[in-house]
């Protein structure tokens, strides 16, 4: 199996099924995905977002906003995500390292790169793609334990991070007039990866009992 292939078979169950978000991340392309890229790790989606609501509701969604915030307070802003302290004092020092090193969101948005993220506290390779695809709107897919899972189904380990990326990149890219085809939009890459990567997580939440105790063919 290659990725296309795994892609056709997400899109023939009936993924993305919530068609809210065109990129399935709420509010792509804003500083929103760079907290939630922190406050998801080890926690709900649901938890995250609780506390993005509060943050918001205190109009902390912006990097100058958080960067000045106190980091006490904040941590009781987003106590449901968990980690409140480490989160709380890596959202605030995240948020003046952008200010500092771009001057504002958009900037960073159209110049960083995954070299500058993973030197941030707490921002691994999983936080960092996903900043750089919904955050910042770059073809880039994200690779997390959802995606693990459903490969290692498949009967596939991989050595690395990198190493199956390299696999998801390589079935589509390669492929890419065969994609098209499948979308009644013009679709581009940072579309591709970013609706791609919401169908492995819709899917496998769907399915999360089955996917312990049965084949993943007879889900498939
Ligand atoms: N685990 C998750 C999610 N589940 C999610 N959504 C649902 C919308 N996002 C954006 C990130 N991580």
């Amino acid at each position: 199996m290659n990725s296309f292939e795994l892609l056709l078979a997400l899109k023939r169950l009936g993924y993305l099924k919530n068609e809210r978000e065109k990129l399935w991340w709420p509010n792509s392309g804003s500083f929103e995905v760079v907290a939630g890229a922190i406050l998801t790790q080890q926690t709900k989606w649901s938890n995250v977002e609780i506390s993005l609501a509060n943050l918001k509701g205190r109009h902390l969604l912006d990097p100058f906003a958080l960067s000045d915030a106190d980091e006490y307070e904040l941590s009781l802003l987003i106590a449901k995500s968990g980690f409140k302290s480490q989160k709380a004092a890596r959202l605030k020092r995240l948020s003046q390292n952008i200010v500092a090193d771009f001057g504002g969101f958009e900037e960073f948005a159209q110049n960083v790169d995954r070299e500058w993220l993973l030197a941030q506290k707490g921002v691994g390779f999983e936080s960092a793609d996903a900043i750089l695809c919904y955050a910042c709107l770059k073809p880039v897919m994200v690779v997390d334990s959802y995606t693990n899972r459903l490969l290692k189904g498949f009967g596939y380990e991989f050595e690395s991070y990198d190493e199956l990326q390299e696999w998801f990149y390589e079935g589509v890219l390669g492929r890419w007039e065969r994609v098209r085809e499948l979308y009644s939009f013009d679709i581009d890459e940072n579309t591709l990866f970013a609706r791609f990567h919401g169908k492995i997580v819709e899917f496998c939440k769907e399915n999360a009992k089955a996917l312990d105790t049965r084949p993943l063919a007879d889900l498939m």
